[in-house]
Order: structure tokens, then sequence, then C-alpha cells
């Protein structure tokens, strides 16, 4: 493989309406904010990495603020000039700043593009080639949707039978405490065979155990974080107590939680989101884990722009990813997104891996620009 050595590094944050507000147990979101890095190679190729950040401290801690802070001041100064011949080197040039996952994500991920593309690779078939022997790119990756929290049981049924419609093969619902037995009832007898989840970002306690249990009569195929965001030991006393497998979500940051996780016996299921872990180098270790455990895992999404959707394809496509991943098509979120083309849902709920090098799409300027300007126009942005 040829080196890259890295020449410049632009950040440009970007807001970006969503078509429709995302409500989750914490609260709900009206556009998303990215902050996309441009990475510049001595060769001239650029490669592009997207921080998953949000409005507020919500899921993660990061903001947009807090990205830009991090990456101008310490992250991105670490990497310029700097040879790399090999993308997992990344993790080791940034150990001396700890924490701020979804922000290192970015820078890092931006690096894995701009080396593949000087390599002439699909990203898919870069991350393939650092994947245990076998584990080929299938170039196209099972998909589901995720749907935020509706104000009705009618509007909930009306926004499932608008993405079976589109062609989606699996749903994933938002609930919370007060929000859940009654619409998983719902559905089930509305949908009897669809693949169905839920996600309940950390909303419930230790003792609302009793009250899952009836989660179990719907045939669920997960329910994804229950209890605390920074709690693994609770939830190895739950999974027992359940039929439904727990996925872990927000208490995965690292390999090294994955493996206390299975010690424990707190998920029989792994929502791999590449920015939470801090980048793709965790994923592909992470990935061994889940091969060596036979751990059935997915790709977690944030509802992001075309670039960092581009590189979760890439990663979902590998094949111990055998559980549809949270990657919907770009009609999904966004009237027009940053990069073209978009992506659109196929056959079977699948999205495809484009065929060029690295991520495979255009970003297109102009947009990133007009982005921009709305951020800077919006900012101090206020809480819907
Ligand atoms: O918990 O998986 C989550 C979006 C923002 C923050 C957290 C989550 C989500 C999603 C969106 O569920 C999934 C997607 O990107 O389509
Ligand atoms: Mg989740």
């Amino acid at each position: 493989m040829k080196a890259i050595t890295i020449q410049s590094i632009n950040l440009h944050t970007a807001l970006l309406p969503y078509l429709a507000p995302f409500e989750t147990s914490f609260g709900a979101e009206t556009d998303k904010v990215a902050l996309l890095v441009e990475l510049t190679t001595e060769a001239g190729l650029v490669g592009w990495g997207e921080c998953s950040i949000e409005l507020w401290p919500g899921y993660g801690y990061e903001t947009a603020l807090m990205a830009q802070h991090i990456l101008g001041e310490f992250l991105v100064p670490a990497l310029l000039g700097v040879e790399i011949r090999d993308p997992r080197e990344v993790p080791a040039l940034l150990r001396r700043f700890r924490g701020n996952h979804h922000t290192r994500a970015g820078l890092e991920a931006a690096v894995w593009d701009a080396f593949a593309k000087t390599n002439d690779l699909r990203l898919t078939d870069l991350f393939a080639s650092y994947a245990p022997p076998g584990h080929e790119s299938q170039g196209a990756a099972v998909v589901g949707v995720s749907i935020g929290i509706q104000p009705s049981l009618e509007a909930t049924l009306a926004v499932i039978q608008r993405r079976l419609d589109e062609g989606y093969g699996r749903v994933k619902l938002k609930i919370k405490r007060g929000w859940d037995i009654d619409v998983a009832r719902a559905v089930r007898a509305a949908h009897p065979d669809l693949l169905l989840m839920l996600d309940a970002n950390s909303d419930y306690r230790p003792q609302d155990a009793k009250h899952l249990t009836q989660l179990d009569e719907f045939n669920l195929l997960m329910i994804e974080q229950p209890l605390s965001h920074d709690d693994i030991y609770e939830h190895g006393r739950l999974q027992p107590q359940l039929q439904t497998r727990v996925c872990l979500d927000e208490s995965v940051k690292t390999a090294g939680d994955l493996r206390l996780a299975l010690q424990v016996g707190a998920l029989g299921v792994l929502n791999l989101k590449p920015a939470r872990v801090g980048g793709f180098s965790e994923c592909l270790e992470i990935y061994g884990i889940c091969v060596e455990a036979g751990l059935p895992l997915w790709v977690g999404g944030m509802l992001e722009t075309g670039v960092g959707r581009a590189a979760n394809l890439a990663f979902a496509a590998l094949p111990a990813v055998n559980l549809p991943s949270d990657i919907s098509a770009t009609n999904r979120y966004f009237a027009e997104d940053i990069s073209e083309p978009p992506f659109v849902l196929g056959a079977d709920s699948t999205l495809t891996v484009p065929a060029g090098a690295g991520i495979g799409i255009e970003v297109q300027r102009e947009r990133v620009e007009a982005a921009a300007a709305r951020w800077r126009e919006n900012y101090p942005y206020k809480r819907s």
C-alpha cells in the first residue's frame, strides 16, 4: 500500500435541516449539525470524514464548538505533515488526547478515505483487507430505518407503513418510559412478521426490569440500550431476566467495554457505531471480537450526512455485520444532502456501496458552503 502524507486539513461546520424532527427519549432534534473534515495529501488527493455530533449534548456529549476546539487545537496539529503507512496508526498518533470519540472518529475517517483513494481502493475493500482472513466486502448492506417517537399510535403506524412502502424490511422504534408496551403491542398487531426492534436510549432504570419483561411477548429482534449510557454491570443483571436480546449502543465505547460486556453477559447483540468507539480502527478490533465470540452485530448511525453514511456503509458491507444496519436512504433524512449521488434503497432493503475509490461519493462544495453559512447564521442554536 502507498503511504500518505497529510498536507492540510480544513474543517467545515454544516447545519442541514432534517425532513422531519427526530425525537428520542431525551428530546427532539430538527437539524443535523456535522463537522466535516477535509484532508488534503501531499499528492493532492482529498479525503473527507464526518464528526457525528449533535446540536446539544444528548446522546453523546460532543457538540460542534467542542469538536472545533478539540480538532483545531489538538488533533489536527498532531497529524499535519505526518506520513501514514496504515490508517490504523492514527489512534496511536492521537493517544495523548483522551475522549472525544465522535470528534476523533471524523478525523480518522478522513484519513481512511484519503488512504483508500491513494491506493485506488473502495473504502469497503480497504476495511476488508484488515478484517480476518476470508472476510471480503459484500458490496452492499442490509439496512433498516430508525423511527423517532411520534405524537400518537396512529402517527406511528402511519410512519411505519410509509417506510414499509418505501421498501424497508426492518423497523427500529424509539421508546421511553410511558411510550413502550402499548406502542410495541399496536405495531406487532398491525405487522405480525415485521423485523421490529426498540431503542430506549438509556431511559430505564434497573428497577424497571420487570416492566420490560412485558416486551418479551412481541418477538422483538432486540431492545437497544435500555439502561444507563455508562453502565455495563446492570445490563448484565437485566439480560438474564429478559427473553428479548439486549443490544448495547451507548455503553460500549471501546473494545475493552465490549470484552467486559461479554464477560458479564450484558448483551446479545452489538450496535457498532463508528463515531461512538472513536473510529474505524477501533471498529476493526471490535469486529474481530464479535467474530470470535459469535456475537451478532450491525452498524449504527447518527443521521449522518452522505459523508458519514458512505463510510458507515463501507463498514456495514463486511460479512460479519449480520443484522440490518441503521443506514437509510438519503430521502429518509434530507431534502438535499451535501454529496452526490444520493443513497437509494435497493431491493431486499439494501444499500449498495458506490463503485468509486474511498467513500465513493462526491462532496458538493457549494452545498457544504451553504450549510456552513446556515450554521453561522443560526448559531447560537436554540433547542426546540
Ligand atoms: O441511538 O441509535 C441511536 C440517532 C442519533 C443518536 C442516536 C441514535 C440515532 C439513531 C439514528 O437511531 C439512526 C440513523 O442514523 O438512521
Ligand atoms: Mg441507539
